[in-house]
């Protein structure tokens, strides 16, 4: 199979992103802090320490974080099962977040939501959701809202994957976006596959941009795993949603990790995974900076140490913390 990002010209590492030190610093904390989360989520779920079910998105940091920290603060964004590196991206709390999961009074939805719900409004991140293709009307409820307010600067962007793509739901969504010029980033995480079944089983046209046609919306595309090359991309799509109305922006990635809590990875090689591996988003900018000579490798490190510390402090902090009170079971319940 044909690697996407080998096709893709890599704007990998724009010159003139790099003086911003502070921003590259960013970028790679907190995609190195998801990936740390992650590792750590499912080491829990191996311990049986955690339960339900988990997503994990490692090898699709880039396309998270750096789609979330293009956004403006007061941005809404609508993640999905596979939400937790957005989420971070996004400036959500790990010590809620691990709360969360760990189903802890403390956590971000005081533990009623788990790994798949992960909602922190104060950061605008409105809902995560595990019904496959349904970020995308919610997010043009949240856009309509935001343009009969008449609220100018301000998106919502929908993550959905390629899976979704085909859902019924999105192509009405990208429809009424349209055609009500309603400010919708429909940000599509191409990772190639639905569960077990890759793009090229589910649809003859695997060149997703070409979604938008059929709605007369502009489509982006960029290298999703390449932080810079997504967070301008994503800067530029945004720029166009609010001049011009919803666009499409597709992401090129792949999990590295399994769809879900178990996966014996039947379905793909052990050749294509590594091959995946090799460009996989958290070495490759930090291999970047160290070879422009933007970080010493002890900063690089220090960044690993720093973001390793906070995964162990969330984790203790959320064991320590208390369980929901079963009294308070049904407050904050609408239906
Ligand atoms: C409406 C609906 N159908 C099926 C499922 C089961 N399901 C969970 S994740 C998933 C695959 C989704 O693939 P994609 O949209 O590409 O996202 P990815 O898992 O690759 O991040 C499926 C079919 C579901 N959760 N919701
Ligand atoms: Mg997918």
């Amino acid at each position: 199979m044909e690697c996407v990002v080998n096709r893709l010209s890599c704007a990998c590492m724009d010159e003139s992103l790099s003086d911003d030190r502070e921003l590259l610093r960013e970028m790679l904390e907190k995609m190195t802090v998801a990936r740390k989360f992650e590792e750590k989520v499912f080491e829990l779920y191996c311990k049986g320490l955690l339960h339900g079910t988990i997503h994990l998105g490692i090898g699709e940091e880039a396309a998270g974080v750096g789609t979330a920290m293009a956004l403006a603060p007061d941005d809404y964004i609508l993640v999905t099962h596979r939400g937790h590196g957005p989420a971070i991206g996004k400036g959500c709390c790990v010590n809620a977040m691990m709360a969360e999961i760990l189903g802890k009074q403390s956590g971000v939805c005081c533990g009623r939501g788990g790994s798949m719900h992960i909602a922190d409004l104060d950061k605008g991140i409105l809902d995560a959701n595990g019904i496959v293709g349904a970020n995308a009307p919610i997010a043009c409820g949240a856009a309509l809202t935001i343009k009969l307010r008449g609220i100018k600067d301000r998106v919502c962007a929908a993550f959905f994957g390629d899976g979704a793509a085909n859902q019924g739901a999105v192509h009405e969504s990208m429809n009424f976006a349209a055609v009500r010029g309603l400010p919708v980033l429909f940000c599509l995480v191409n990772n190639q596959y639905g569960v077990s079944m890759h793009i090229s089983g589910a649809m003859k046209e695997t060149d997703l941009t070409k979604r938008a046609i059929g709605y007369g919306m502009k489509s982006f595309e960029c290298d999703g795993n390449d932080v810079l090359a997504v967070y301008e991309t994503t800067k530029e799509a945004r720029e166009y949603v609010l001049r011009e109305g919803p666009c499409l922006l597709v992401e090129h990635t792949y999990r590295t990790s399994g769809h879900s809590k178990s996966d014996r990875n039947l379905y793909r090689s052990q050749e294509e995974i590594a091959q995946w591996e090799a460009v996989n988003p958290v070495a490759r900018f930090s291999n970047f900076l160290l070879e422009r000579g933007l970080f010493a490798r002890e900063e690089i490190d220090g960044i690993d140490r720093y973001s390793k510390d906070a995964i162990e402090t969330a984790v203790r902090l959320a064991f320590a913390a208390p369980d929901p009170s079963t009294a308070g079971a049904i407050d904050d319940v609408y239906a």
